[in-house]
């Protein structure tokens, strides 16, 4: 079986984490590394490796996502903020369960390096 990515140990409770939201789809914490004066990372509990291995069956949860992210940045008073999904190695992804970042509390700049 292949091993646990992280984020699978910290949905089982195996690793701790600063967990700042949860319900039945997903749960939300913040980044070890942060990037931002906010930066947490929003999970589904489904093992979806990266947003490409998404399917149709998963609309209603890619969306629940999205507002939970909203959520989340209204929860710690951001305004304005930032959602990031790397997809692949290319794009920076480095742990293979599918994660949004949410990002706030400092001007951002574009295009992101
Ligand atoms: P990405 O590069 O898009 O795959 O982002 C992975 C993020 O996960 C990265 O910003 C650091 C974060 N991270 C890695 N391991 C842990 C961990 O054990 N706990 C927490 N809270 N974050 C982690």
């Amino acid at each position: 079986m292949a091993e646990k990515t992280v984020f699978k140990k910290i949905l089982d409770g195996e690793l701790p984490a600063d967990v700042v939201y949860q319900d039945d789809w997903c749960m939300a914490f913040r980044d070890i590394n942060p990037q931002a004066p906010v930066h947490i990372l929003v999970i589904p509990r489904k093992e979806i490796p990266a947003l490409r291995d998404a399917g149709e069956e998963d609309r209603e949860l890619l969306g629940h996502l999205l507002l939970v992210a909203n959520r989340v940045a209204r929860q710690q008073r951001l305004d304005d903020y930032r959602v990031v999904i790397n997809c692949g190695a290319e794009a920076g992804q480095t742990v293979w369960h599918l994660h949004l970042h949410v990002l706030g509390g400092r001007p951002m700049n574009w295009p992101p390096g």
